[in-house]
């Protein structure tokens, strides 16, 4: 079905490839279209999924690319430098020779000319519909043929009269997720995610930088507050007034459109349909515009209103007592003349922060020099890329005095997952790597699903032979809400049920949440002494920064981790701090911040 895999992602493995091209091979150093990013690619190859799929082709070839849009969309470096140095793209998962060759082709082009082929024979308004969840090229060619629906808004006109339930195999039930779905659609919206965002962003910071004139430049708007998506870029340059740097950044490589051009402010449109804003302001304004430009929307309003309580104007260009400037050049300075202290952007939502700096309770925010260990990381026995030992020495290499190794459970048959007797192979292996590795705890446990049912993917013999569980879920996404809550308590009732992971299932730009009374699983979290994770994969960050704030505020205890599946996205640690800032956490409130004879203590539920 359209969007929901069924099972753990093999594309969530994620590995950068040797940069020397093979021996034997044509070492071709080819030359790339300007400014290709790695999210044109990720959109192109996600479009022509869409595309196929609703063509009726080979579902394995539309997952094919949807994994390769994913893939490329968070790999942590440029695929247009790895073209460049000769790289042999078909060594990342999931990309094969001719996948390899399609990338190359958007490198160096700009287009993928198959994309444009299929493009003329798609209406729009199908793409729309399909891209609702449920929605299957099959019922959609039904719904045209029976219902003549051919659009979103035709569809929820049928829906809403009950036309939909009354076609074979569709039910009322159906009818009330369609319409419920069609609510929800701006969720789906596709958003950037921050690894593609920040190959642009740090791109364009060091392309504007060498400008005559340029003092700073910084990436504020929703990047700077982390979200876990962006929407658009916005970057904020201080210059002298006669430096060229708007006509340099209308001139950015891979700006393929100028939507607004003028002397303070201009905004350009890349391939992949990101817009990126510019504001350029005088070094004295620096510190305001930096608020203003950051946000959050609800923030500012908020700060504006107490200024205007205290006589102040406050704009873009500075804080204004009677028209005369009386802060501005720095965040701090703005922030004093409404009495408040420095509110880190991460918090800049309106969501309390500015009640808290005014009674002195913000939070002190965890950063990444708080974490101990890793509690989520798969190895190549089941759908990782590394070894025990290779990712132990990794996690060693980040400064880590533990890692955890929990590899899936056998009812995820697509990352084949471990069965009691491969999972007790697997825990020898430990005991062995462990005996001559020094410096690093490797933790036994197991990512063990929880089934439809509520009961784990593991008995509990093998279960009391790890140090702790992580729980998740991978099937039976579109259970209802009661159910579906009822299913996962039921995993949590189980006392070898330590951690719940990715506790929503959400894919970003892919798959929604499945319907689960999050209150519910927080509350019984805290009754049960079960951690929730913070799954830090940028495509998850799964807690959500509110899912986290909530958890904190009834005493619930997160883990950050990364469910790396190669060395290399250990690195994804950051995100998930980035994440947990948003949701207010500090170190206190993050298990693996602890030590181990702490984390110990806290598995004994
Ligand atoms: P995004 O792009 O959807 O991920 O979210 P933002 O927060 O980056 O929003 P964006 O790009 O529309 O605007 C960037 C910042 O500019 C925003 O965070 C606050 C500021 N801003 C934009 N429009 C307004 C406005 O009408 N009033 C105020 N006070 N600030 C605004
Ligand atoms: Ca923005
Ligand atoms: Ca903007």
């Amino acid at each position: 079905m359209l969007r929901t895999a069924n099972a753990p992602r093999p594309a969530s493995r994620i590995r950068t490839p040797t940069s020397e091209a093979k021996p034997g091979k044509p070492a071709f150093s080819r030359r790339p279209a300007a400014g290709v990013h790695n999210a044109d690619v990720a959109v192109l190859f996600d479009r022509l999924a869409d595309l196929l799929e609703i063509q009726g082709a080979n579902p394995f070839r539309v997952r094919a690319y949807r994994n390769a849009a994913r893939t490329v969309g968070g790999l942590p470096r440029s695929v247009a430098a790895m073209v460049v140095e000769g790289a042999d793209l078909s060594e990342l998962p999931g990309i094969g020779k001719d996948l390899a060759g399609k990338i190359g082709e958007i490198v160096e082009t700009g287009h993928l000319a198959l994309l444009d082929e299929t493009e003329k024979t798609v209406p729009r308004d199908l793409i729309e519909l399909l891209a609702l969840p449920g929605l299957g090229p099959k019922r959609v060619q039904r719904l045209h043929e029976e219902l003549s629906i051919d659009t979103v808004g035709e569809l929820r006109r049928a829906a809403e009269t009950g036309k939909i339930a009354k076609l074979r195999g569709f039910s009322a039930e159906f009818e009330r997720k369609i319409l419920r779905d069609i609510g929800r659609r701006g969720a789906m919206e596709r958003r950037t995610l921050l690894p593609a965002a920040e190959e642009i962003a740090n791109e364009l910071t060091a392309y504007l930088e060498g400008t005559p004139g340029v003092d700073r430049v910084i990436v504020a708007g929703s990047y700077r507050r982390r979200r876990d998506t962006v929407g658009d870029l916005d970057v904020l340059a201080t210059s002298a007034p006669e430096s060229p740097v708007m006509d340099r950044f209308l001139a950015f490589p891979g700006a393929t459109e100028v939507l607004a051009k003028g002397t303070t402010r201009s905004t350009i449109r890349l391939r992949s349909g990101l817009q990126i804003d510019l504001r350029v302001v005088p070094g004295a304004s620096y510190g305001a515009a930096l608020v203003y430009f950051t946000g959050s929307k609800a923030h500012n309003i908020a700060i504006r209103r107490i200024g205007v309580g205290k006589g102040l104007k406050i704009n873009e260009y500075g804080v204004f007592r009677d028209g005369k400037r009386v802060a501005g050049r720095t965040e701090e300075e703005v922030y004093a003349k409404v009495g408040l202290p420095y509110i880190a952007p991460e918090l800049r939502e309106d969501r309390g922060e500015i009640e808290a700096a005014a009674k002195g309770t913000l939070p002190r925010l965890i950063a990444l020099g708080d974490i101990k260990g890793d509690l989520h990381v798969h190895t190549k026995a089941s759908d990782g890329q590394d070894s025990i030992e290779a990712m132990a020495k990794a996690a060693r290499e980040r400064g880590y005095e533990y890692i955890a190794i929990t590899d899936h459970t056998k009812h995820a048959t697509i990352a084949h997952g471990l069965d009691s007797r491969r999972l007790a192979r697997q825990l020898a292996e430990i005991d062995r790597v462990s005996s001559r590795l020094r410096g690093i705890k490797i933790f036994k446990s197991a990512e063990v699903d929880i089934l439809g049912d509520g009961s784990l993917d593991l008995d509990d013999g093998i279960l009391g032979e790890l140090d702790f569980a992580v729980c998740a879920v991978h099937s039976q996404f579109d259970l209802p809400r009661a159910k579906q809550t009822a299913r996962i308590l039921r995993a949590m009732d189980n006392p070898r049920c330590t951690i719940l992971a990715h506790p929503t299932g959400r894919l970003l730009n892919e798959r929604l949440p499945y319907d689960v009374d999050m209150e519910r699983l927080i509350a019984a979290a805290r009754e049960r002494g079960c951690v929730l994770e913070l799954n830090a994969q940028p495509e998850r960050l799964d807690l959500t920064d509110e899912h986290c704030k909530m958890a904190k505020d009834q005493g619930v205890k997160l883990a950050i981790s990364t469910d790396a599946h190669s060395t290399a996205t250990l690195d994804y640690m950051r995100f998930g701090i980035d994440q947990a800032r948003r949701g207010w956490l500090e170190a206190k409130d993050v298990v693996n911040t602890r030590g181990m004879g702490e984390l110990r203590k806290l598995w004994r539920r």
